[in-house]
């Protein structure tokens, strides 16, 4: 089954590996490490549901990156996001066969200075596609839209803790139906074909179907995603996660079966995630309620609200947001981080013990290249590695890790994975000889990354 070939432990590797961002936050701003479960008051999102094993996040536009007020809250708070547009399919191949990476890479970057997790969002959707796109049919859209999977997946591959590989697919209303889209007319396993390009580009990214409307359990939409869900999963196609936006504004609301739902769908074996919250007029009852229910479900791993402040909203009118268009923190903010603040803490990890330091691999013979490491920042979840290869200007280096650690992000190189997620080879791509990434702890805070060969060529 493609699914038994994940990487193991990642659901174990996204708990644990929050759990002292927090410590992390605190450090920077108090200068104390604040353990898990003790009295004193995470201060910041993102800090408390590290603490319980969650991420909490934001949909950022690039464009507001410039504008200090807005980034200084996305920094503080926030330590997962999600691009608002930048990685949707008009963005990133506005002409068919020409990719656009820059904003996205922005954020990507933005979001590995800040320590933040990325949500790749969305490789398959039947909106906002560009014109040549929407023109197009049959086989000739299938592999358009496969290839657009196999290229961004690609592009993004080690960047990326969860894509969205399809959005929006069930139609809205009684049906159950999938939703009518060019898409959905190239036949109905264009899903399940999205799903499997997506791993087969990024095996050590998690996959997750994401949708409105299927936050009420009686409804027949969430019953139809549900049961998709359940298919794949007994036909083994790899789908990891569920994600519920949550746009609880306009016609629909906070219901009070949401945690129903959430660990209705955690039941099949996936995680879920809420992706894209924003509740009309930020009712402190309902988004209390949403993170109780999260925290309830252990398969939550964590909420994105969709913006900071309420001028930066989608429907900025109804100012859904936890702040308000001047940045200040709203009533919701207060019962948000009072509810994360209140939940329990996950039972197991120590994540804060401190991890050894100097230099544990010596690198070993090679191919016709020397590869060095160098221990780079440590936080309390997570530490940074650079290697420098010696002796090659093109080179394929082999680094294993040791699970439940897992590798987050990297940078200049071009990573493949083996199936357990656990050995990856990075290759040169040009950008010099020195290559790094970010390891999770998850747990395990003593083992460090090995170099098994570097080979030139
Ligand atoms: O519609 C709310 C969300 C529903 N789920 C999927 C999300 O991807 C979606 O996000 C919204 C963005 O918040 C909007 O910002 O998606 C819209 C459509 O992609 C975004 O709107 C677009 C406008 O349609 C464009 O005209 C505009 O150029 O935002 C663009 C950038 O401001």
């Amino acid at each position: 089954m493609a699914n038994s070939s994940r990487a193991p432990g990642r659901s174990r590797r996204l708990r644990a590996a929050l759990v002292v961002s927090a410590a992390v936050g605190l450090l920077a701003t108090a200068g104390a490490v604040v353990l898990p479960g003790s009295a004193s008051a995470a201060s910041t999102l993102g800090a408390s549901a590290a603490e319980r094993g969650r991420y909490f996040g934001t949909a950022v536009a690039v464009s507001r990156l410039n504008d200090s007020a807005y980034t200084t809250i996305l920094n503080r708070e926030f330590n997962q996001v999600t691009a608002e547009n930048e990685m949707k399919i008009d963005a990133l191949q506005p002409n068919q066969g020409q990719f656009n990476y820059g904003n996205a890479d922005r954020l990507v970057q933005h979001a590995r200075s800040q320590g933040m997790l990325v949500r790749g969002h969305t490789l398959a959707w039947h909106s906002q596609q560009p014109g040549w796109m929407q023109n197009m049919s049959g086989t000739t859209l299938r592999n358009a839209m496969l290839n657009h999977v196999t290229q961004v997946a690609t592009h993004f591959r080690g960047q990326i803790e969860w894509w969205d590989v399809v959005n929006e697919a069930f139609a809205d209303g009684s049906s159950g139906a999938r939703r009518d889209s060019n898409l959905q007319r190239t036949g109905n396993d264009w899903i399940e074909a999205a799903f499997r390009a997506a791993r087969q580009a990024d095996p050590n990214a998690d996959l997750c179907y994401n949708d409105y409307n299927i936050d009420n359990w009686n409804d027949a939409k969430t019953q139809a995603v549900y049961r998709m869900v359940q298919d794949f999963k007994s036909r083994g196609v790899p789908i990891d996660c569920v994600g519920l936006q949550s746009h609880f504004t306009g016609g629909s609301n906070y219901p009070s079966n949401y945690r129903t739902t959430l660990s209705s769908f955690a039941a099949l074996g996936v995680d879920v995630h809420i992706t894209e919250l924003d509740i009309r007029n930020a009712p402190t009852d309902a988004y209390r309620n949403v993170v109780n229910d999260c925290l309830a479900v252990a398969r939550c791993k964590g909420i994105t609200v969709w913006g900071i402040r309420d001028s930066d909203s989608w429907r900025s009118s109804e100012n859904p947001l936890l702040f308000n268009g001047s940045g200040q923190k709203k009533p919701a903010y207060d019962a948000v981080l009072a509810a994360l603040n209140n939940g329990t803490t996950p039972p197991t990890g120590n994540p804060t013990t401190p991890p050894p330091t100097g230099n544990p691999t010596t690198p070993p013979p090679s191919g016709g290249c020397t590869a060095t490491v160098t221990p780079g920042q440590v936080w309390g979840d997570r530490y940074n590695t650079s290697v420098t290869v010696s002796g090659a200007s093109t080179w394929s280096v082999v680094v294993a890790i040791t699970a439940p650690q897992k590798i987050s992000a990297t940078w200049s190189g071009s990573p493949t994975w083996d199936s357990s997620g656990n050995v990856m080879t990075m290759r040169s791509n040009g950008s010099g000889n020195t290559f790094g990434f970010t390891t999770m702890m998850n747990g395990n805070s003593s083992a460090r990354p090995q170099i098994r060969s570097c080979t030139a060529g």
